[in-house]
């Protein structure tokens, strides 16, 4: 990684943990241990991968970064509610996250499932109510945008279907439809909602920045499955074939390593393309794409 990326990708993340500690209801607050679940969740260490994107488009697209702190928040809000949910005993029943015990383990499951639900919600009174966020008409597109990338069109409906495929045989096909819709969509609307904030992008722009977010939100998850079979325990936080041994499809289990890795690759290229029809090959967007598919966890 450059020391440039490094630096913009520190800043983004203090950005964004600073917003996202100033939305959070205090603990002394009541229900304070619903509000400590939620802290608890929404502030363990994680890579701000959904934020980073936000602020790299506005930055990209010249967006001042307070227009769009609001939706790096809000992504990452819905994020962090997907991943106490996604630990449930009734989803993967996981008992560690972000290197620390899962929610329902740390409090209990009825206080992550509130945790779960009050982060949703508070994802889109952030989007309304933001103090420097984008006039009305332009946060209802952010609201519609989130919403439909996190219901049953989009992030549930995914993790519905990969649910519903545990331990069947799946299609390249449907495969990828499960990782564009349960990882891809969030990955998406990161983008879409920062272009939203940009009031001078024309629509090839727009669609550029599309086909970019479509690439790489699918390359993510490819890059996540490959890291799977083969990536360092100790930086995924996760045993490594931990997928293949629930029996949850992944990329490698129907491509091979070497298939996984080249379409990681082709996603690469098309994603590296659609910047280039604007001129963004040498953007943050850009460098922020490459760290992201070239990631060790
Ligand atoms: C419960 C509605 C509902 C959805 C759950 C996101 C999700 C859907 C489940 C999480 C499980 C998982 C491994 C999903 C694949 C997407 C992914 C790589 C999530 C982890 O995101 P990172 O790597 O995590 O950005 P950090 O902790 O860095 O934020």
């Amino acid at each position: 990684m450059t020391a440039d990326l490094d630096a913009r990708l520190g800043r983004w993340r203090k950005r964004v943990e600073r917003e996202l500690d100033g939305c959070l209801p205090p603990v002394t607050r009541e229900p304070g241990r619903l509000h400590s679940a939620q802290r608890y969740s929404v502030l363990a260490p994680g890579k701000r991968v959904r934020p980073a994107l936000v602020y790299a488009t506005a930055e990209t697209l010249g967006v001042p970064l307070e227009r769009v702190d609001g939706a790096a928040c809000a992504v990452e809000l819905i994020h962090a509610y997907s991943l106490v949910h996604d630990d449930l005993p009734a989803m993967d029943d996981d008992d560690l996250r972000r290197g620390r015990p899962t929610c329902h383990r740390a409090f209990d499951e009825a206080t992550a499932i509130l945790a779960g639900d009050s982060l949703q919600a508070l994802a889109f009174s952030v989007l309304a109510h933001h103090p420097h966020g984008p006039e009305p008409a332009v946060r209802m597109q952010l609201v519609a945008t989130l919403a439909d990338a996190s219901g049953a069109a989009g992030m549930a409906g995914g993790q519905a279907l990969d649910l519903a495929a545990e331990g069947r045989n799946l299609g390249l096909a449907d495969l990828e439809l499960i990782h564009a819709l349960k990882t891809g969509a969030l990955i998406r609307a990161s983008v879409r909602m920062a272009a939203l904030c940009a009031p001078g992008l024309d629509d090839a722009g727009r669609e550029a920045l599309e086909r970019f977010a479509g690439a790489i939100g699918l390359a993510f998850q490819v890059q996540d499955d490959i890291l799977d079979v083969e990536g360092d325990e100790s930086l995924t936080g996760k045993p490594v074939g931990s997928d293949e041994a629930r029996g949850l499809p992944t990329y490698p289990a129907l491509a091979g390593l070497d298939g996984a890795r080249r379409r990681v690759a082709g996603l690469t290229a098309e994603a590296t393309a659609a910047l280039a029809t604007h001129g963004w090959e040498g953007s943050p967007l850009a460098g922020l794409a490459a760290w992201l598919l070239g990631r060790r966890h």
